[in-house]
């Protein structure tokens, strides 16, 4: 693995958007092209590192767990950025960016890290933009309503996510239209596409498919 700044990376898209906002859906629909390379969140590793569900952790106590489990994020999502493929384009679930200007974000805002802890996520989230190649072309910004994520991330029961409340996915969901929608927080890596992510899954297939060009042909 190298994680030179200088070394050449694939057309880089990273897929943004609420908890439950349809990012896995998202990849699916790309995954049938031999162009891209799909790299779905690391949600397995953050729930089994060496043993422990970091994720489960987070939930069970997030004043404990908020810096372990961001330290690990970060972790992995560096090694998403960096992985190497020999294919032209690279299609991932979330991002460093996104660990730091959503999530970490509002621990901080909710009083869970420490400034010390704080400060230390925020020296490694420096020197990783700076140094290492985590360069991005295009975001894409799967756009929701806080209660339609409520409803399908009820539906979907993952164990870890029973203590999420509607209030957490509005406060989730404002800090994402501020970075990428309104523009008004935090630097934006690339340009921004929207799509309306409230759609059925009858029908957002049709709303993927207006990415294809801009992702395949790289026009925007
Ligand atoms: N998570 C977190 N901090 C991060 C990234 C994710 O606390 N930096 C948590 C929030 C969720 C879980 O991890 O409980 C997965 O959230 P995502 O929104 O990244 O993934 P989903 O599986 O919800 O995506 P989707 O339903 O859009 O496919």
């Amino acid at each position: 693995m190298s994680i030179s700044k200088n070394s050449q990376r694939p057309f880089t898209v990273i897929v943004e958007g609420n908890i439950g906002s349809g990012k896995t859906t998202f990849l699916q629909h790309f995954n049938k092209f031999d162009d891209i390379c799909v790299l779905a969140e690391p949600i397995e590793l953050w729930r089994n590192c060496n043993g422990h569900n970091l994720l489960g952790l987070l939930y069970e106590d997030r004043k404990k767990w908020s810096f372990t489990f961001q330290s690990y994020v970060q972790l992995t999502m560096l090694e998403q950025h960096t992985k190497l493929t020999d294919r032209p384009i690279k299609l991932m679930e979330r991002s460093i960016y996104s660990a730091r200007y959503c999530f970490v974000e509002k621990m901080k805002q909710d009083g869970l890290l420490s400034h010390a802890s704080a400060a230390v996520l925020d020296k490694h989230f420096e020197w990783v933009k700076e140094y290492a190649n985590v360069g991005v072309d295009l975001i894409v910004y799967l756009r929701t309503s806080p209660h339609v994520v409520y409803e399908r991330m009820m539906l979907r029961n993952r164990a870890e996510e029973k203590s999420v409340s509607l209030e957490y996915l509005q406060a989730l969901h404002q800090i994402h239209e501020d970075w990428l929608y309104h523009k008004t927080i935090f630097s934006v890596a690339a340009p921004v596409l929207v799509l309306n992510a409230n759609l059925d899954k009858s029908v957002i297939h049709e709303e993927y498919m207006k990415c294809e060009p801009q992702i395949l042909n790289r026009t925007l």
